[in-house]
């Protein structure tokens, strides 16, 4: 799972993502795409390396809209696993659109 490096850490290496609501150390941000479409092909995209990483994203979606928590459950906090993953789709959303 790797050590925990706290949502500030990780905030610092990362584009238009917060800390979460609440009294959790996670990560949040939300991706607006063009329609449906382009978020369910993000949602595919993700789950795809999510398996791959054992590492699973919280999240909600209406139409266009896609909001993500990352946190490591493990690890009751925010690690590298988390960072990598945001890494992951704020790539995958720039090029989905
Ligand atoms: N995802 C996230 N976000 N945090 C975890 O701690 C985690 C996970 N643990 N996916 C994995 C699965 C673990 O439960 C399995 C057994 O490897």
């Amino acid at each position: 799972m790797g050590a925990r490096i706290g949502a500030d850490a990780a905030l610092k290496a990362l584009k238009g993502w917060k800390t979460a609501e609440g009294e959790r150390d996670a990560i949040a941000k939300t991706y607006k795409f063009t329609d449906f479409k382009s978020a369910f092909a993000f949602m595919s995209g993700v789950a795809l390396k999510a398996e791959q990483m054992d590492h699973h994203p919280e999240w909600f979606n209406v139409y266009n809209r896609v909001e993500v928590i990352l946190t490591t459950h493990d690890a009751d906090g925010v690690t590298q696993k988390d960072l990598e993953l945001a890494g992951f789709m704020d790539q995958l959303a720039a090029r989905l659109g």
